[in-house]
């Protein structure tokens, strides 16, 4: 009959360091979901992002080559978290680029220009080609009007109740807004942001790992992290 070793002190400490480690690392790492923001080019996905990220707005249009990113930290409930937001070329030429970034996105933002008709019927198209990245139901997913300020009341009406009709066919929750004005925008993020914290928090207790695991918008190298630390600005929303 084998005695269990006796736990010298050093072996005491190690165990002990080890144990609040693992406990701890859950909650150092700061939780990131990832947001892709697709739609046909000139819609205002760029405009949009800016707006919340850096509160800019750019009246002349400058597209977007292949893709772009920031990452913007929010405070929930008292814990760090963080959004990556992925900014997609529109045009046509850049979308094999673009669809590589479309893969463990938490959340999908299809964005149409509300002055433009056309731009609103092409969105199920540019849905269906993100959703055909990522794992089926694993996307929270938006449907977002912008340049709501070139809009007269009555135009709004109509672009808005015809916009509601094809959300409900993506299941997809419907905004509109304008990066011009700042009409709606931090209100919108701020919904993003909740929807996939309140979501990687469910998944990190299904699964009793950390959310920095799943997908791959929550996994966080290094220079992400110190880029992401860099912003001066923390936004709290709950
Ligand atoms: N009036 C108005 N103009 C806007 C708004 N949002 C964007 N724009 C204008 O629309 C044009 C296109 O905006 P971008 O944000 O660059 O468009 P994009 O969707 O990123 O285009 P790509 O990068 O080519 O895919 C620019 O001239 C913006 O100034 C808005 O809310 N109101
Ligand atoms: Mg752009």
């Amino acid at each position: 009959n084998q005695l269990p070793l006796p736990v010298t002190k050093n072996t005491f400490f190690h165990l002990l360091y080890n144990y609040f480690h693992i406990l701890f690392s859950r909650y150092d790492r700061l939780k990131m979901s990832k947001a892709v923001v697709v739609g046909d080019l000139n819609v205002g996905k760029t405009c949009l992002i800016n707006r919340f990220c850096k509160d800019v707005f750019e009246r002349d249009y400058k597209a977007t080559i292949g893709v772009d990113f920031e990452i913007e930290r929010f405070e929930m409930s008292g814990l760090p978290f963080s959004l990556q937001i992925w900014d997609t070329a529109g045009q046509e030429k850049f979308k094999c680029i673009a669809s590589a970034y479309y893969r463990g996105a938490q959340v999908i933002i299809t964005v149409f220009d509300m002055a433009d008709i056309k731009s609103l019927e092409h969105t199920q198209q540019w849905l269906s080609e993100a959703l055909r990245e990522n794992e089926p139901d694993s996307c929270f997913v938006f449907l977002v009007g912008t340049k709501r300020d070139l809009l007269s009341a009555e135009e709004c009406q109509r672009t808005e109740s015809d916009a509601i009709k094809i959300a409900a066919e993506m299941n997809a929750e419907f905004w509109s807004l304008s990066s011009k004005t700042g009409e709606n925008v931090q209100e919108f993020f701020f919904r993003v942001a909740a929807l996939a914290f309140e979501d990687a928090i469910l998944k990190d207790l299904e699964t009793g790992s950390s959310t920095a695991q799943i997908g791959d918008g929550n996994i966080l190298d290094d220079n992400a992290l110190e880029d992401a630390q860099e912003k001066p600005k923390k936004k709290s929303c709950c």
